[in-house]
């Protein structure tokens, strides 16, 4: 990116964190030009450029330091830290602000019929998810020996595919897994959205500019509650 005197902010370019994120700057006074289709966006006001992208690539462009800040479900960010320290990667960041929107649960799920009576049903079963590190702490964590099935969309349908005997999704309303035919059964994982910011210091400049925006997004919120 051009200008390294701009602060950089990653945010998720099309998903259920954008709208509340983009709300959020505003909210804090960032005057945004947002054009659909392109990955820069500047601020009209200060000097910050957001870089739009899949919330996936989120925690890595932050923990390389390739951008100053971020925002980010706290699912996606721990299930990278976990990934990146598996294969021996730097995984440091800040978390500047826990978001009051985002908020969901990692959860198993079963089949309505699945007779489930605890951890241990899921002895010896694959488990679909999208979150593999995430699901293999929970069954090291319950001594289970499970296995995780890596599913990057439609995990809902895996049992019914086959697929898989259970699922490990995130789920908010409940409403999917109903639909679904399946049951939530342990909770592994609580997220909301977070604000984090890449470790080390920043330039002078930068780091004013962040610390006037803290005290303005507490303002937001506790406006809201
Ligand atoms: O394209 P990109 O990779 O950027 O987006 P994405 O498809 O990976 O993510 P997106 O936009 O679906 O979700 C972004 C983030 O929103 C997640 O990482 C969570 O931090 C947060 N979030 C909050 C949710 C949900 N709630 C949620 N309900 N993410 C996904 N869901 C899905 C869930 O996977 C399931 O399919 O909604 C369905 C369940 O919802 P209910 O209401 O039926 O229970
Ligand atoms: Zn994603």
């Amino acid at each position: 990116m051009s200008d390294s005197n701009r602060l950089r902010i990653a945010i998720q370019k099309s998903g259920r964190l954008s709208d509340d994120s983009i709300a959020l700057l505003k909210a804090i006074g960032v005057k945004l030009q947002i054009r659909d289709r392109l990955l820069i966006a500047h601020a009209t006001n200060l000097p910050i450029d957001l870089l739009r992208v899949r919330d996936d690539d989120i925690p890595g462009l932050v923990m390389d330091g390739v951008v100053d800040l971020g925002f980010i479900g706290e699912n996606e960010l721990e299930e990278k830290m976990l990934e990146r320290q598996a294969s021996g990667k730097k995984f440091e960041f800040k978390t500047l602000r826990r978001l009051d929107y985002g908020g969901c649960r990692l959860s198993i799920a079963v089949p309505n019929e699945f007779d489930y009576q605890g951890v241990q049903s899921l002895e010896g079963k694959k488990v679909a998810t999208t979150y593999p590190f995430l699901l293999e702490r929970f069954f090291k964590e319950n001594s289970v020996n499970a296995s995780a099935v890596m599913l990057t969309g439609s995990v809902e349908v895996a049992p019914r595919a086959g697929v898989a005997d259970a699922i490990c999704d995130l789920v908010s309303t409940g409403a999917t897994l109903e639909a679904n035919g399946l049951k939530e059964e342990e909770e592994i994982f609580q997220s909301k959205a977070v604000l984090i910011q890449r470790a080390g210091e920043l330039p002078e400049a930068k780091a004013q500019l962040v610390s006037t925006f803290l005290p303005r997004i507490d303002g937001v919120m506790q406006a809201k509650e």
